[in-house]
């Protein structure tokens, strides 16, 4: 923690600087050749919010989405993408993108669901069939609903990136039926639906920052958590917690976003480069994903990582019944939403 205070400290000093010495030099700039010279525009320079590693299919998309953003305005807009979670936790940068004080990053739609509520729909267990169907959902009408909502909180979808699905890993047994998660420490993401989703099933859920998480299975104050292979294994988690039982109950897609606030103040043609660099980059997240979650089984394998395929999941579909209820009982205005996701062929 003391190391990341520090790095966004240096950051911020070295931002004030840079701004300093520009607006300087722009001083003098401006003063000497005002008669001769027109004043160019100054750069924009975007920071970029990331919780991943830089070897990451999330990390290149970002990177491609900022090199093309910079290539095809001619350098107006340049940009940096901060890789490993060094700006701060999800929750603190999704505040800070709708504030303007982050112009981009790559979010989980599970941790979005507290800002923007709609976005919750997409946490329910089960509630895609299959990560083909999710890119079909939220390429069309019900993704394009949930787009207005998280425009309406200050926050620009640019496109979808994928996640996969997600599974529950552990140190202490393989889980081959909701009973087996009894009395379980489960870390989860920062939502009440996740804790609901945990609880359904008689453990004990324990909302918890990314980074903490494989201190925490290590040292037992959780005995695990659950995520998609790619981050089961950047992550290392894998070497703490042997056992990986193949649930996918969870199909979360994570948004290459902007902040309405950065977008609104580009040109129109500005902002059909950025929505190109969106689509593109989504493109290339989803090619390399599919390539990623492959490399990322055989280490988890190689490792000595037991894992367990579940052939039959109806019993933790049914198991999740509850957290439908409990969720709509609450939020009745999410009904037709709802669905819309859950009745899709
Ligand atoms: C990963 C997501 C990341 C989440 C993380 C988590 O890509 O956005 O923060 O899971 O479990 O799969 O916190």
């Amino acid at each position: 923690m003391i190391t990341f205070a520090i790095i966004c400290l240096w950051e911020e000093t070295n931002m004030k600087l840079n701004k300093i010495i520009t607006r300087g030099a722009f001083a003098i700039a401006a003063a000497s050749t005002l008669a001769v010279m027109p004043v160019t525009a100054q750069a924009k320079d975007w920071r970029g919010w990331n919780i991943h590693v830089e070897d990451y299919p999330v990390s290149h998309g970002m990177e491609a989405f900022m090199e093309e953003v910079t290539e095809k305005t001619g350098g107006e807009i340049k940009g940096k993408v901060f890789h490993a979670g060094v700006l701060g936790s999800q929750p603190d940068a999704i505040e800070q993108l709708r504030l303007g004080i982050m112009d981009f990053g790559v979010f989980s739609l599970g941790p979005m669901g507290q800002a923007v509520p709609a976005t919750n729909v997409v946490s329910l267990p089960f509630v895609f069939k299959s990560v083909p169907q999710m890119y079909e959902l939220m390429d069309g009408e019900p993704g394009a609903a949930l787009g207005e909502a998280l425009e309406e909180k200050g926050i620009v979808p640019l496109g979808y990136y994928d996640a996969g699905a997600r599974s529950f890993y552990n140190s202490v047994k393989p889980i081959n039926t909701p009973e087996d998660v009894q009395g379980m420490k489960v870390r989860v993401m920062n939502n009440d639906l996740f804790v609901g989703m945990i609880e359904s099933m008689g453990g004990n859920a324990t909302p918890m920052a990314f980074a903490e998480v494989y201190q925490s299975i290590k040292t037992g104050v959780v005995d695990g958590a659950e995520n998609n292979p790619p981050s089961y294994e950047s992550t290392s988690h894998f070497e703490v917690a042997k056992y990986y039982s193949l649930t996918q109950h969870l199909i979360i897609p994570e948004c290459l976003c902007m902040s309405k606030k950065t977008f609104d103040g580009l040109t129109p043609e500005q902002q059909e480069i950025v929505k190109t660099a969106g689509k593109n980059s989504t493109d290339l997240q989803r090619k390399l994903w599919g390539e990623r979650e492959a490399a990322s089984m055989k280490i988890i394998m190689d490792g000595g990582v037991e894992v367990n395929e579940i052939a039959d999941k109806s019993a933790f579909q049914e198991a999740m019944v509850p957290v439908y209820e409990k969720y709509l009982a609450a939020n009745p205005e999410m009904t037709d939403l709802v669905n819309l996701f859950r009745n899709a062929d």
